[in-house]
Order: structure tokens, then C-alpha cells, then sequence
């Protein structure tokens, strides 16, 4: 029964790919540059709407890594600007929470988020 057992961490592996690599950057890259300017951005409404927000760096673009984070920072319920432990549903980011937490505030900044997805 090894068969069954492997498609499961097969599935589990290709949703976690899927969660983490949704890979706007490589489909709206068109110069392919590595990040999506505000013209690039218009592909998708989500991102076009907040890309200020996205942009933490504020370099007039936005790469996979501000995104993603963004998409953690959408978990920020109460609207105070930071996620908490409890805001956070991304394992990875839970995980490394007390690391990615710079200042030791016990909360994370879009900044902070950031950081975790930047290689
Ligand atoms: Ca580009
Ligand atoms: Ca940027
Ligand atoms: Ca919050
Ligand atoms: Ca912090």
C-alpha cells in the first residue's frame, strides 16, 4: 500500500506549491525584469488596486515576495497594520514568527512578512 500513501504527499505537496507559488510575477512579467511594474500589475486588479500597499520597499515595483506577503497581511483581521500568531494561517510564516519578528513587538509588519518569502 505504499502507492495510495505517496499520491496523498504528492496532493498535499502540489497544494502547498500552489499555496505559496501562485506565480503572478511569472505570468504578467513581460519584459521579464523579475517584478511587475504598475503597467504589468494592471493584469491583475488585486494587485493593481493596493500595489502602494504591496510595494514595501517602495522601488515602484512589486516582486513575488511583496506579494505574497501581501496575501499574509490580508490576514490582518483587526486592521492595526500587523499579523499576529493568531492572524496567521501560513505555516511557514507561524513558524518562523519569533525570527521574522525584528523588532520584538510580537506582531509582523509588511516588512517583516516580506523578509520570509525574500531570498
Ligand atoms: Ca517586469
Ligand atoms: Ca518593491
Ligand atoms: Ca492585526
Ligand atoms: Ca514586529
Amino acid at each position: 500500500m505504499k502507492f495510495p500513501k505517496l499520491l496523498v504527499i504528492f496532493a498535499t505537496l502540489s497544494l502547498l506549491a500552489g499555496a505559496a507559488v501562485a506565480g503572478e510575477v511569472k505570468k504578467g512579467d513581460k519584459d521579464k525584469d523579475g517584478h511587475l511594474d504598475k503597467m504589468e500589475a494592471k493584469a491583475f486588479p488585486m494587485l493593481s488596486e493596493h500595489f502602494e500597499l504591496i510595494d514595501t520597499d517602495k522601488d515602484g515595483t512589486i516582486d513575488q515576495a511583496e506579494i505574497d506577503a501581501h496575501k499574509i497581511m490580508m490576514g490582518d483581521k483587526d486592521k492595526d497594520g500587523t499579523v499576529d500568531k493568531s492572524e496567521i494561517k501560513h505555516k511557514g510564516v507561524a513558524k518562523a514568527f519569533d525570527k521574522l519578528d525584528t523588532d520584538k513587538d510580537g506582531t509582523l509588519d509588511a516588512n517583516e512578512v516580506a523578509a520570509f518569502f525574500k531570498k
